[in-house]
Parts: C-alpha cells; sequence; structure tokens
C-alpha cells in the first residue's frame, strides 16, 4: 500500500478514537455531576431538615424523573450509615433487617452497615442490602468518605444484571465540613452513600454503536490503575493486536484510577 493511503488510515482511526474517547468522558462527567448534586439533594432535603422530605416514594419519582441526566447509569441509591449499636433500633423502626448482598441473608454482626434505604426503581434489588458486604462498594464507600469526592472501583459484574461495569460512590455527611477537613472527621461526620453504577456491556455500547462506521471500528476501554495489568472494562477481551491500535486517554474524574481507551480499525487498509 501506499504511504498516503496506509497516512489516512491512520488519521481515520485517530479521530474515530478520540471522538468517541471524547463523547464517553464528557457523558461520564455529565452523569457524575448530576449524582453529586443528587448527594447535595439527600444531605439537603433529608437529613438537613428535622422531618425529611424525602421518603422512598419521592426519591424514586424524582430520580425517574432525571434519568436524561445520567444516560450511562443504570440507577441510583442512597444506604445509611448504621452503627451497630444502633442496629437494633434501626431495624425495628424500618420494619426489616440488613441483609448481605451475595447471600440476602440477614447480615452478620459488623462495626457499622450500609443498607439502602433509598433507591431508583431500577436499583430495588438493592434495598435493604449492606452494601459495605460487597468488597468493591465497600472499598468506594471507604475511599469516598475519607476523600470528600466521588469515587469509582475497578471494573466487575453488577449486582443482578452480571454486567461489567463500575459503580461511582458520594458520602453525604451530616454537617459541612471544610475542605481541608481530616479524613477522621470525614469519617465521623459520615451519614450515608449516595451512588450508582455505570453499565458498560450495555449502556457504553449503545452510546458507541450509535456513531457511524460501527461495524469499522474496535473499541476497548481498559482501567489501567496497574499498568502491569490492565482491566477490560468493555470490549473484546483480547490484547493481542495491539501492533495498529490508536490509544485515546480518558479521564472519569477520579484521579485515584487511570483508564484509557484503544481502537484498532476491523478491516486493514
Ligand atoms: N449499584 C448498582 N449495582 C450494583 C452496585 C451498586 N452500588 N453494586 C453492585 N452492583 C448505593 O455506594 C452506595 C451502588 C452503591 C451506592
Amino acid at each position: 500500500f501506499s504511504s498516503e493511503h496506509y497516512k489516512h488510515y491512520e488519521d481515520t482511526l485517530v479521530n474515530m478514537c478520540d471522538e468517541r474517547a471524547r463523547m464517553l468522558q464528557h457523558q461520564f462527567a455529565v452523569s457524575m455531576n448530576h449524582v453529586h448534586a443528587l448527594a447535595i439533594l439527600v444531605s439537603t432535603f433529608h437529613l438537613g431538615k428535622y422531618l425529611s422530605a424525602i421518603d422512598q416514594k419521592t426519591f424514586a419519582i424524582y430520580t425517574a424523573r432525571t434519568v436524561f441526566e445520567r444516560p450511562l447509569m443504570t440507577g441510583v441509591a442512597y444506604a445509611q450509615r448504621v452503627l451497630h449499636a444502633e442496629r437494633a433500633a434501626f431495624e425495628s423502626e424500618q420494619g426489616w433487617v440488613i441483609k448481605t448482598m451475595h447471600s440476602k441473608e440477614p447480615s452478620p454482626v459488623q462495626d457499622e452497615y450500609a443498607p439502602t434505604v433509598l433507591f431508583q426503581e431500577t436499583l430495588r434489588h438493592l434495598a435493604s442490602l449492606d452494601m459495605m458486604s460487597g468488597e468493591e462498594d465497600r472499598e468506594n464507600i471507604l475511599r469516598a468518605r475519607m476523600t470528600g469526592k466521588g469515587v469509582l472501583t475497578s471494573p466487575f459484574k453488577l449486582l443482578e444484571s452480571n454486567h461489567l461495569g463500575v459503580v461511582l460512590t458520594f458520602a453525604v455527611y451530616n454537617k459541612d465540613l471544610p475542605p481541608d477537613a481530616t479524613s477522621d472527621e470525614r469519617k465521623n461526620a459520615a451519614a450515608g452513600y449516595l451512588g450508582g453504577a455505570f453499565d458498560f456491556e450495555s449502556l457504553v455500547q449503545n452510546l458507541l454503536e450509535q456513531l457511524a462506521k460501527k461495524e469499522a471500528i474496535i473499541v476497548n476501554v481498559y482501567d489501567i490503575t496497574n499498568s502491569t495489568r490492565p482491566l477490560v472494562m468493555y470490549g473484546p477481551d483480547d490484547l493481542s493486536d495491539v501492533t495498529s491500535s490508536h490509544v485515546s486517554s480518558l479521564d472519569f474524574g477520579d484521579p485515584y484510577r487511570k483508564h484509557e481507551m484503544r481502537c484498532r480499525l476491523a478491516r486493514k487498509p
């Protein structure tokens, strides 16, 4: 092939990949901002008022009416922080017991729990489950309340859907914290956790497929936090044939995690 032909092939790949990466990153940022705003909504109208203005019905209606704000997410939910000393009173007030994520059986004794108390209808299966009983969710909760920032998990199979995705978590505090609050102050002030899941296997897939020329390009998204062990978040699970691929950078807004997009053309020039 002529070098001109090859140059054209390279340019096409670079443009297509960069466009997809920009689009995905933008929709991710939009969704993340809205979950942040929801965390503030819960803090203001659920915790900030002596009589909460948000019950399950209000939360379900509001989150359903604002789904367009979170195009890549399967749903959002709020898990309340419950210390073991508060458990019995909490359970009798709710009329149900705290259960674990995988067995759905009553939770064994823990120092503290994070049962889901408010949920978008699409995440009804999380109701009353202790979100600290899942390894990925638990790590997210601890890091979210320590940093006060939105945090992401590594890719894993989401509950119920079994789709590959990542969970986003924001801590909700029971008082205003200064930006320089210590991680101990943050831990003590944590009242709950607002979060949800990005479904890469179906929602991100839809987004990327909507773009034209879908047959021509193969897209992968990786979690490259551990650079020696990239984790596939999206796309075919083979790292072979990376010779002709283009890498576009991706920033999903959690500095603790690193991501990238890799694209190659299905049909070689
Ligand atoms: N949301 C949706 N699907 C999941 C999931 C999750 N976590 N975990 C496993 N599958 C309520 O951090 C608080 C959402 C977790 C928030």
